[in-house]
């Protein structure tokens, strides 16, 4: 714990006091969430189970982390002085530097006086009689809430595959989102990553120049994109801060909630010299742009293919070895129906001597042994096991919790064909929970500090307008779930999407229901659909005064 994160959990073991709102989790949702409702009034407690701030980029310590959203970009945009005086020193941010920008805004705005730190909510339950959430934890805090609020992140259900024999590996094991602050030194190591999403895409890299032979187990090859990261550049960061609100405003409208340059022509419309000319130019640019080469590389199999060949053209240049291109060009899914990767060096590392890319769709791994790993083919031995096998995502940091709403009716119970959300910003029967880029809304298909400021917004002015009425509660009703949920896979089935193995899809674990969880119809769009509603005195949610609460229940 560094000097900045005091522990402030002295009083943990006894009951605390009530509370107007509880908070769940301190990353970049928990944190602007806990300013907005203390500029309310509102007495909070947050809960978090790491000992600091800054969720994604306190777990994901793992080399080579780092975002894909411009740092200009991906940054608070709710204090024109916090982003005025900030400095990003590259273009694309690594995780140390978020890091230390979420400490910032902590201290800045003096927030962690309310954050009790190394603390895992475990259970929520709403007590129909009182209105009231009554909110528990592994340290023993009872907290008694009026609003509770899931800032609990879409990407924190870190997720080990059960592979067997993984508690007899000798050497040591690592997870990317639950990396070893001290660092790790594979120096001198032989090391395996199972895993080659975005996690691993970075940190394949950076592990394979440092260790003396890296195994890299393949079961799905993904399609990465060059960062061209750099250093900041003066200039570039002078034009934003000139112009930052109508940037931003600007960029809330897009559907990514990211300002690049969108091309609105298909790509089947153009002639091929053009299509090559389009991809080369942002091939070069780096970055997610890529996949805004041409409106319909998301809905058109057609136009997709011409992306997706393209890239794999630029896979197959970089690498010397035939087989090892092949095997890393990948075939079983449209190009970002799975999230788009973005990457530096990562081909041309299966260049390097001391570089093994297994194939484990081929030869599945059947176990994990002392000193290695043994696929239907071949055993390896290594040192160090690295698992960048990401996340029970979207959900499982929700489910994890034991929460309960009217009639003690779980979540977990509820989900269990699949997440259900009124705009992925409450779920019917679970009054005054609110949840910050819950399943049902845009997340991990944007720009996440974009949608995390949206939704704390609409939830600061739902809860200043309950307030300001007398009325005690709202919540989603079934009717307005329902829409929502046949709405958003409306959207979802004009898209090549749902025809991935994804973790959108839930696919990447095993059991999870099949649905395609995120809202896909876009950031702006979606932001406008919120504020409709919201004008319109909250349509779709039934607002309840504090002596009809449990009436509710007996309808
Ligand atoms: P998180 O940052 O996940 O924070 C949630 C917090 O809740 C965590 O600290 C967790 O410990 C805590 N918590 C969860 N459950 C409990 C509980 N029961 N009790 C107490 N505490 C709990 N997004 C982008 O837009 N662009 C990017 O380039 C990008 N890169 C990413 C790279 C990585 C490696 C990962 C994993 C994600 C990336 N994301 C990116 C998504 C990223 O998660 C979001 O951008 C953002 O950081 C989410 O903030 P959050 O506060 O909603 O959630
Ligand atoms: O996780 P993933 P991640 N045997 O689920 C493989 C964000 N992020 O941590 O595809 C063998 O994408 C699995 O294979 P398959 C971003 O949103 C952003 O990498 O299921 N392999 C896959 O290859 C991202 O999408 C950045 O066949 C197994 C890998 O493990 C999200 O976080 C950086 C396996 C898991 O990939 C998650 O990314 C990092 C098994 N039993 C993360 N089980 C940026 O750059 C799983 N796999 C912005």
């Amino acid at each position: 714990m560094s000097a900045a994160q005091p522990n402030q959990n002295a009083i943990h073991g006894q009951a605390a006091a009530t509370a107007d709102a509880v908070i769940v989790g301190a990353g970049f949702a928990g944190l602007y969430m806990l300013h907005r409702l203390r500029g309310l009034g509102l007495t909070v407690r947050v809960f978090e189970a790491a000992d600091g701030v800054g969720g994604t980029w306190y777990w994901n310590r793992y080399p080579g982390a780092r975002c894909d959203v411009e740092s200009m970009q991906y940054s608070y945009s709710f204090s024109e002085a916090l982003q005025q005086e900030w400095q990003w020193s590259e273009r694309f941010a690594g995780q140390p530097e978020i890091l230390r920008y979420a400490n910032h805004v902590a201290d800045r705005f003096d927030l962690r006086r309310d954050i009790r730190f190394e603390t895992r909510v475990t259970a929520a339950r709403f007590d129909e009689a009182s209105g009231r959430w009554l909110v528990e934890t592994d340290r023993g805090d009872r907290v008694s809430a009026q609003y509770c609020i899931m800032a609990t992140g879409c990407l924190s259900a870190a997720r080990m595959p059960e592979i067997p024999g993984i508690e007899s590996f000798a050497g040591g094991i690592y997870h990317t989102g639950h990396w070893p602050h001290a660092g790790v030194d594979f120096t001198g190591q032989r090391v395996a990553v199972i895993g080659t999403g975005s996690s691993a895409i970075q940190a394949i890299p950076v592990i394979a120049a440092q260790a003396a032979h890296l195994h890299v187990f393949q079961r799905t090859p993904n399609f990465s994109i060059p960062s061209r990261n750099q250093p900041m550049d003066a200039a570039y960061e002078a034009l934003w801060k000139t112009d930052y609100a109508a940037r931003r405003r600007q960029a809330r409208e897009m559907r990514t909630g990211i300002l690049y340059p969108l091309n609105e022509q298909s790509a089947l419309e153009v002639s091929p010299e053009e299509r090559q000319r389009e991809y080369e130019g942002r091939w070069e640019t780096g970055g997610t742009a890529f996949m805004a080469a041409f409106k319909d590389l998301a809905t058109s199999q057609a136009a997709n293919d011409t992306a997706a060949d393209f890239v794999r053209g630029k896979i197959r240049a970089q690498l010397r070895d035939p087989a090892v291109a092949e095997a890393l060009q990948p075939r079983n899914h449209p190009i970002g129906t799975k999230r788009i990767c973005v990457d530096t060096d990562y081909y041309a590392t299966f260049n390097r001597d001391n570089v093994t890319l297994v194939d484990v769709r081929r030869s599945p791994i059947q176990a994990i042994t002392p000193t290695g790993l043994r696929t239907r083919d071949s055993a390896h031995e290594f040192d160090s096991l690295v698992f960048a096998t990401g996340f029970d995502a979207m959900t499982g940091a929700l489910t994890r919790i034991d929460l309960r709403g009217r009639a003690g009716r779980s979540l977990a119970g509820k989900w269990a064909e699949g997440p259900r959300s009124y705009l992925g910003l409450m779920t019917a029967g679970f009054p005054n929970l609110f949840m910050i880029t819950g399943p049902g809304s845009p997340s991990v298909l944007s720009n996440m500090i974009v949608s995390i400021e949206q939704h704390v917004d609409w939830i600061t002015d739902c809860i200043r307008h309950l307030r300001a009425r007398g009325l005690a509660c709202i919540e989603a009703t079934a009717e307005a779930e329902d829409a929502w949920v046949a709405h958003g896979n409306e959207v979802a089935e004009r898209t090549l999407y749902p025809a991935a193995n994804s973790w959108y899809m839930g696919a990447n674990i095993p059991g999870k229901p099949r649905v395609f969880m995120p809202y896909i119809g876009g950031v702006g769009v979606y932001r406008q659909i919120c504020s409709d509603i919201a004008g319109k005195g909250y349509e779709g949610f039934r607002l309840t005064a504090p002596d009809a609460i449990a009436d509710v229940a007996a309808e």
